[in-house]
């Protein structure tokens, strides 16, 4: 086990004790649904979207601490096809979002090397955040150190849908045979065909359900949960998830 001291600071700016996390063994693929970010303003007081505001300020906070651990991929459920549903004004709150988030950080993303790419349905998206994405997208892709995978307008069970809808185009115009549909070829048509299943699941908020995020991906992820909400997660809570992580035994299905 190798021990390693943290650069970082706590809150009351006392160093940090000796952690036990091994470094050999840190997540390659995260995935985290950042919830609790409405009840977080409810509880002093402000309107949701103050919520999502300090929301994507703790999504900064978060890369850094995986970019530090070396984790490879950070998927973050930032918007699901369901979340149309709210309220139109907060819905169009949170589709400025990544507009600003990138306006403030992306230089700062660029400088660690972090990759942006996303999953789900972008061309959905308002024109501006589009077009905000793509050029961020754009703009890092020769990065090579954290990829940034930003789940937007994404559900699970579309992804499969979709899946399913283009292998079967595929055996309709004569190019796939029935007895070729197996689990690889699936998961080479999901929105994640380039990246490995995560590893680790973090759900935040006290909800302890998957909610329509990657269900085929998360077969045999370790599930982590808090009661934190979203925009106090820090990064202690991420240590402590990585450091549970490193403790569990995984079988995937064996013994
Ligand atoms: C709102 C908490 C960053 C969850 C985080 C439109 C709800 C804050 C992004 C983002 C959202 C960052 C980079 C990028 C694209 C998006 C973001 C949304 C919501 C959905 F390339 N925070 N954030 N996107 N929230």
């Amino acid at each position: 086990m190798r021990l390693f001291k943290l650069p970082f600071k706590n809150k009351k700016n006392h160093a940090r004790l000796e952690s036990t996390i091994q470094l050999d063994n840190i997540p390659k693929h995260i995935a985290i649904i950042m919830d609790g970010n409405g009840r977080w303003a409810q509880k002093q007081g402000l309107p949701r979207v103050a919520g999502h505001r300090e929301g994507m300020d703790n999504v900064k906070r978060i890369v850094k601490a995986a970019n530090h651990f070396k984790v490879e991929v950070l998927t973050l459920y930032a918007f699901s096809t369901e979340n149309w549903k709210r309220p139109t004004q907060e819905v169009e709150y949170i589709m400025k979002l990544p507009i600003d988030f990138l306006q403030h950080y992306l230089p700062e993303l660029i400088e660690e090397n972090v990759r942006i790419q996303t999953i789900g349905e972008v061309n959905n998206l308002p024109k501006k955040t589009k077009s905000a994405i793509m050029r961020a997208i754009d703009e890092t892709s020769n990065n090579t150190g954290l990829i940034l995978n930003i789940a937007i307008n994404y559900g699970s069970r579309f992804e499969m849908v979709r899946a399913i809808q283009d292998i079967c185009r595929d055996v309709t115009d004569g190019k796939y045979d029935i007895d070729d549909i197996t689990e690889t070829a699936l998961a080479e048509h999901l929105y994640t065909s380039h990246i490995k299943d995560p590893d680790l699941l973090i759900r935040t908020s006290g909800e302890l359900r998957l909610s329509n995020f990657l269900l085929w991906q998360t077969a045999y992820t370790e599930l982590w949960f808090t009661d934190t909400l979203w925009p106090d997660f820090s990064f202690e809570e991420f240590e402590k998830a990585i450091n549970d992580f490193q403790n569990r035994k995984r079988r995937y299905g064996g013994i």
